[in-house]
């Protein structure tokens, strides 16, 4: 059992063990361990220092991994701490960890201005949120000032990382008229800064004429007003227009200013709080004695259709209620 007033004082310190130790126990989902969770983020909460916090989003391939190389190791070297986290839906149902896949960020994992971590392999998607936005307070604690959260673009995971942070990353590849239909609508929803990356080689010309296209498509899913989010491309592998997406980002920021940006990050505070409930609630409802007690009976007579759902599902409540 760790001793949380010295993990308090090593992460202050910037102690990478430090670090790596107090992620771990944000991650455990023992009921004796987050509640020494919640004790540790209270301490760090309270001189704690906001950081930039990235999402960076797009198909399994797109080069995720890639870019966020070639930018972590630009900002270290402008001076700033690097902190990357990953959320990965894959390891959720399969238990292990592709994102955040240390090969394909080499420099980045030996620089010691820079931390990586890759995703929580077990729990929810929910679970996996909750250890995510507590090892940001992690990093943001142990002074990372820049935090970069991968994940891959399928399913809720995206929408789960746009809550997190301030400014959301899109990267997609060369895709033009028909092809754009393929990018999910929710997406250009939530997308603050879109790139079209591997616009390199012969593909140059391609990835340009594909920027243009969506950044058309874009105005007519956003309103009037609103931030109209950026279309430019680079190519991480050769390392060009990085920085101009950065640049991007920074602008993102500048855009919501400082009264915006601490709006957004109430409101994510407060959707945060409901998702811990409903998080804790299913929890506790996976192992309520009642409702295990009546799960396999219960399973069999909705099965054979001796029960409607409507009536097995209030059963499964009262069960809960009773025994809670
Ligand atoms: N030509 C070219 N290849 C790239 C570029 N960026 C990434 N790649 C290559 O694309 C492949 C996938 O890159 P990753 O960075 O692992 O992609 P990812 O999006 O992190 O993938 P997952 O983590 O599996 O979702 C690798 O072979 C990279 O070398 C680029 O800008 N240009
Ligand atoms: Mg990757």
């Amino acid at each position: 059992m760790p001793d949380v007033q010295a993990l308090v004082e090593g992460i202050r310190g910037g102690a990478r063990a430090s670090v790596s130790q107090a992620i771990t126990l944000v991650e455990s989902t023992r009921p004796q361990h987050r509640a020494q969770a919640r004790e540790l983020l209270t301490e760090l909460a309270a001189n704690g220092q906001d950081a930039v916090r990235v999402g960076i989003s797009g198909v399994p391939g797109v080069g995720k991994s890639t870019f966020i190389e070639a930018l972590g190791t630009r900002l270290t070297a402008a001076g700033h701490r690097v902190g990357v986290l990953a959320v990965d839906p894959s390891s959720v149902r399969t238990g292990g960890s592709v994102l955040g896949d240390k090969t394909r960020m080499a420099r980045l994992a030996q620089d010691p201005r820079a931390f990586i971590r890759p995703s929580p392999s077990a729990g929810t998607l929910g679970g996996v949120a909750r250890a995510t936005v507590q090892a940001m307070a992690v990093l943001e604690g142990a002074g990372y000032d820049v935090v970069l959260v991968e994940t891959v673009g399928v399913g809720q995971s995206e929408v789960t990382v746009a809550g997190m942070v301030d400014t959301f990353l899109f990267l997609t590849l060369a895709r033009t008229g028909d092809q754009l239909q393929g990018i999910k609508k929710g997406i250009l929803e939530i997308a603050d800064v879109i790139a079209v990356n591997k616009a390199d080689g012969d593909r140059q010309m391609e990835a340009r004429v594909a920027a243009r296209d969506l950044a058309g498509a874009l105005r007519l899913v956003r309103g009037h007003g609103e931030w109209a989010p950026p279309v430019v491309t680079c190519s991480a592998l050769d390392d060009i227009g990085v920085d101009e997406v950065w640049a991007r980002v920074l602008a993102h920021r500048e855009h919501l200013g400082a009264d915006g940006l601490a709006h957004k990050r109430a409101l994510q505070q407060l959707d945060f709080t409901w998702a811990l409930v409903r998080d804790e609630l299913e929890q506790r409802l996976r192992h309520s004695p009642g409702v295990r007690e009546i799960r396999e009976e219960l399973r069999d007579a909705v099965l054979s259709g001796e029960l409607p759902a409507t009536v097995a599902a209030d059963r499964i409540l009262a069960a809960f209620d009773r025994t809670r």
